[in-house]
């Protein structure tokens, strides 16, 4: 069995002048895009950056991005529709105007830090339906064990998503979050509705590396990138996503488990050539 490697590079948290080599940039983007499908990533989860390197959900810049993307690499690109906490519900519905292969759908309103991530059940179904209608694989992020049942709640409703595959993954470690703790891991696991077909999981900023070494142990696939964690190891900051990358791809061969090709994450996930 091979290993799904998704790279979040940029996020909508860090700020370009805290980390200068935060890709931003829509150059920025295709160079790490280009580089981190060489190291072994099949799929790129992407927030967009303005001008002033500030999150945006403008039409204009997700498509240029999804575009150039698409035209320099074979990565299945996921455009985010969490976007950053202070995006209204009403924006993060246009996401899919852009035209990915793959959107962010998480299944329920989580504390944030400080902040609080809002994911109503009603946005949750009306993101769901679009989906399905714009033939938008969808992967479910699950920030809490309730969040599974959640995704139940969907499936029964509306049925199977596009694709006709049920791929989620595990968002472990923000501060209001589940625990990035094989445990909870575990749990979450445990609480899969029938219909999930593959599951991946991500630990922020220190559970990077633990929550790694489970989801590979325990059948999952993985998402690293500086969306997540910008601490390669203790006072060695992440300098380029393609080290984690090349992290990932290196632990994965290792546990006889090599990186999935593109071709093989657009049948698993049942993504369309667009
Ligand atoms: N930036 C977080 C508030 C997603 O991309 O869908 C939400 C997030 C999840 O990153
Ligand atoms: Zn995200």
């Amino acid at each position: 069995m091979s290993t799904l490697i998704t790279v979040a590079p940029t996020g909508a948290e860090h700020t370009k002048a805290a980390l200068p080599h935060l890709p931003t940039t829509l150059e920025e983007v295709v160079e790490t895009a280009t580089a981190c499908e060489a190291a072994g990533a099949a799929m790129i989860h992407l927030h967009i950056r303005d001008a002033e390197h500030r999150p945006t959900l403008d039409a204009g810049y997700l498509k240029a991005a999804v575009d150039a993307v698409r035209s320099e690499t074979d990565l299945i690109i996921q455009l985010s529709t969490g976007g950053s906490v202070h995006d209204p519900l009403e924006t993060r519905l246009t996401v899919l105007d852009a035209e990915p292969d793959s959107c962010s759908l998480t299944c329920g309103t989580t504390n944030f830090g400080d902040d609080v991530f809002l994911n109503p059940y009603g946005f949750m179904s009306r993101l769901y339906v679009q989906a399905q209608e714009r033939e938008v694989v969808p992967e479910f992020e699950l920030f809490d064990l309730g969040h599974a049942a959640a995704l139940a709640r969907l499936i029964d409703t509306h049925g199977l998503p596009y694709g006709g595959v049920v791929h989620v993954d595990f968002v472990t470690g923000v501060p209001g979050g589940m625990p990035g703790t094989t445990a909870a891991l575990m749990a979450g696991v445990a609480m899969l509705p029938a219909e999930v077909t593959s599951w991946a999981a991500t630990g922020i900023g220190r559970a990077h590396l633990p929550i790694m070494a489970a989801a590979l142990s325990a059948g999952g696939h993985l998402r690293v990138g500086m969306e997540d964690n910008v601490v390669y190891a203790r006072d060695v900051p992440v300098q380029h996503n393609r080290e984690l990358v090349e992290r990932a791809a290196r632990l994965a061969r290792e546990m006889q488990r090599p990186p999935m090709t593109t071709t093989a994450a657009r049948a698993a996930l049942g993504v369309k050539r667009r």
